[in-house]
């Protein structure tokens, strides 16, 4: 693919969690952008000189110049497109504040969704599903109380930098509650569904997410490859 400066383009994979992050911004900001699906059983050259150091989509690639890590890209097309809706509230303490809890979701809770595809029996699944209603209960006391009485994940009407972020995966859950045939986040974590479940509501959310019957049959693979 030629390269054209002045243009927007994000190099992704559509099941990617991390790819909906920047979709979701792009979108929410009204950023025209070519989107290039990438395979990565067969990784491109474009993908490869634009991402050298993961290999790892998504990559944005803004005027001929990339940007690896999804919330690396965020904090990017805030800056760079500093246009109404914001990603990122004004205050700086609540902005550090929404970071922290994007960055505790990517080291806490996404790691524990890939130990569950791969665990080996019922017993090594049920602690491993017990360990995410822990993750997440912190997660919603933590939300509770640096943002009493207010819901950081929209900012005022529109999805913020939160949403993006804990949405992009969250909202998912019932794929992969199908494809687990089991329940992984239950009413043991009342906050985190219903906050997941006005995200989904939201129809901007609902045409990015990946189609629920399409990531199935994707996470069926996933899931069969762990186990194999
Ligand atoms: N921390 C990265 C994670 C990116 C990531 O894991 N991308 C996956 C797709 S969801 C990927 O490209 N995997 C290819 C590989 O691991 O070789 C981000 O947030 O952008």
């Amino acid at each position: 693919m030629e390269e054209k400066q002045g243009e927007v383009v994000l190099i992704g994979t559509w099941a990617s969690n991390a790819c909906t992050r920047v979709e979701l911004a792009l979108k929410l900001k009204g950023i025209p952008y070519e989107y290039v699906e990438e395979d990565l059983k067969n990784k491109s050259e474009l993908l490869l000189s634009h991402n050298p150091v993961h290999k790892k989509v998504p990559v944005l690639v803004h005027n001929g110049k990339s940007i690896a890590e999804s919330l690396i890209i965020l904090e990017y097309i805030e800056e760079c497109w500093n246009t109404t809706p914001k990603l990122l509230p004004e205050d700086p303490h609540q902005r550090a504040k929404v970071r922290f809890w994007a960055n505790y979701y990517d080291q806490k809770v996404v790691p524990i969704f890939h130990i569950i595809f791969r665990a080996k029996g019922k017993e090594e699944r049920e602690k491993a599903i017990e360990d995410l209603s822990q993750v997440l209960k912190v997660l919603e006391e933590g939300i509770e109380k640096d943002f009493p009485g207010q819901n950081p994940f929209f900012n005022g009407e529109s999805l913020g930098y939160l949403g993006i972020a804990i949405g992009s995966n969250g909202c998912n859950y019932k794929a992969v509650h199908e494809v687990m045939d089991a329940v992984l986040i239950s009413e043991k974590n009342p906050k985190f569904l219903s906050w997941v479940n006005a995200m989904k509501n939201c129809p901007l959310v609902e045409e990015t997410l990946p189609p629920h019957d399409k990531l199935v049959a994707r996470l069926r693979v996933y899931l069969a490859s762990t186990q194999a």
